[in-house]
């Protein structure tokens, strides 16, 4: 590749998905509309502050469109196939990995042709990247998706610095060495200079990995691996604290938050889940849970009333299919004995909503019901906290989310332990205001100096000082 062919990016951001979606208008003509998504808000700055690009897949298969400005950013997609998108995406990414990383939740799929796929699409995005990176320039991958990138990416431009930050959490090595491809995985990565992830437990599975699979000499965080040093430490994500708290402060959503209680038949306490509608959330777990608090008659409906917002989700993806029968069977269950004619007990949403719907939701909440067997982070339970300006409501969260090592005044649940969600769930209804109130008021209190802007600038400069 000659030097002049390369633009001249000095940070470069690559992610499976480009910062916004393709629109096209009934007259066959293309536009773009900037991806609603906090990440988006989170690395813009860093980008089109600096001049930046960043590379990514337009959400459409099919061939890769030219690249063009947006926000201040040059967006450079990479094209997927149909086959790619069924192959890389749907079939290793989120039928292999996915399960894989959150515990084996769900039996993770191996197969050699989603696997030679993910290698041929990795490469695709690594090229790309290393055509618009700036000599000496700071390039940010994201990830289970691109998990080779960094090796690859290495290889044609070691004059790079790289980053990788993963969005999942990284398993035990017991877990990770079932995978057929565990070595190409690991080296990937390891040509990063810098790894991030949501925990400092899945820095800590990856330096063990490091030092048993590949025998690398390891000390803390830092890893000596061909001559370099790969470091791997915790950067926690978090939200855009002062944006949603003033979106949920807003007069309109204020008062649609009243309408939402209203509308519900003005019941005593509304619980309420939002999720994507995927097996790690723990979605059915809090079905089964209500469904035998209302049978214990330790509540009744409809003077308690469950909300779950379940936005669809990798629809195409067997496991997902599956489960949402079941949890369309549960809700039909639970109605069908405990509704009534003034309204039925789950009030349950297959359905993406506006942003503005959520905040009226969580500020209509009583109880904030997070379940997830296993998640990186989890934002739904920061949203929730940075809507409560008013100090109300009450968060039950899974002990296995991110969000629980610094939400630690939640009410903190193990979703496999059905009594235990029971009893936690029963407390934090009873909660007395004043003590909730103070809970609610400790959690903002450690968010407002914990958002994402935080998090952004702490790998920035942490991948910066790896550049020196
Ligand atoms: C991955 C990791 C990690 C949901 N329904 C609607 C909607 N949402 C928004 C929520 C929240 C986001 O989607 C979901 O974020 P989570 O963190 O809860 O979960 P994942 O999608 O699994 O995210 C996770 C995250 O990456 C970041 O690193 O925390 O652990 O799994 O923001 O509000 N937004 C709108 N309508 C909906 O119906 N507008």
């Amino acid at each position: 590749m000659a030097d002049k062919q390369r633009s001249e990016s000095p940070v470069v951001v690559v992610a499976n998905r480009l910062p916004v979606d393709q629109v096209v208008a009934a007259d066959g003509s293309v536009s773009w509309t900037r991806s609603p998504g906090g990440l988006v808000t989170a690395l813009e700055p860093f980008v089109a502050g600096r001049g930046g690009a960043w590379v990514g897949w337009s959400g459409k298969a099919g061939e890769a469109p030219e690249p063009f400005e947006s926000g201040g950013m040059h967006l450079v997609p990479v094209g997927l196939s149909d086959d790619d998108v069924d192959l890389y995406y749907e079939g290793f990414s989120n039928a292999s990995l996915w399960p894989l990383y959150h515990d084996v939740v769900e039996k993770p799929e191996y197969h050699r042709t989603w696997w030679n796929t993910y290698v041929q699409v990795n490469r695709r995005f690594a090229e790309k990247a290393a055509e618009v990176a700036a000599e000496d320039a700071i390039v940010w991958v994201h990830d289970y998706q691109l998990q080779l990138v960094p090796a690859m990416l290495r290889q044609l431009r070691p004059d790079l610095t790289i980053g990788f930050f993963l969005h999942i959490p990284f398993p035990p090595y017991e877990l990770f060495t079932q995978l057929p491809w565990r070595n190409a995985i690991v080296e990937g990565l390891l040509g990063a200079d810098l790894i991030g992830f949501q925990m400092p437990a899945g820095a800590a599975n990856f330096v063990q990995l490091a030092r048993r699979l590949h025998d690398l000499p390891a000390k803390g965080s830092t890893i000596s691996y061909d001559g370099r040093t790969v470091t791997a430490k915790a950067f926690p994500i978090s939200i855009d604290v002062a944006d949603f708290e003033s979106l949920a402060r807003r007069p309109e959503v204020e008062a649609r938050a009243a309408e939402i209680r209203q509308e519900l038949g003005n019941p005593e306490k509304v619980i309420l889940g939002v999720d994507r509608l995927d097996y790690t959330k723990g979605i059915a777990v809090r079905l089964e849970v209500f469904l035998e608090l209302l049978e214990d008659e330790l509540v009744e409906a409809p003077s308690t009333v469950f909300v779950q917002v379940a936005t669809p989700s990798r629809e195409r993806v067997e496991h997902y299919v599956t489960m949402r029968e079941t949890i369309e069977q549960q809700v039909g269950h639970i109605n069908g004995v405990f509704g009534s004619t003034s309204g039925p007990a789950v009030h349950y949403f297959n359905q993406s909503m506006p942003r503005e719907e959520l905040a009226a939701l969580y500020r209509a909440a009583d109880v904030m019901l997070v379940t997830p067997y296993r998640d990186g982070m989890n934002l739904v339970a920061k949203e929730y906290v940075a809507a409560r300006s008013d100090n109300g409501g009450t968060l039950v969260l899974s002990e296995f989310a991110g969000a629980a090592a610094e939400l630690k005044q939640a009410y903190l649940v193990n979703p496999h332990d059905k009594d235990g969600v029971k009893k936690q769930l029963m407390r934090a209804l009873r909660a007395d205001p004043a003590e909730a109130a103070k809970a609610m008021k400790a959690m903002r209190r450690y968010l407002a100096r914990h958002d994402l802007e935080h998090w952004a600038g702490s790998f920035f400069a942490a991948l910066q000082a790896e550049a020196q």
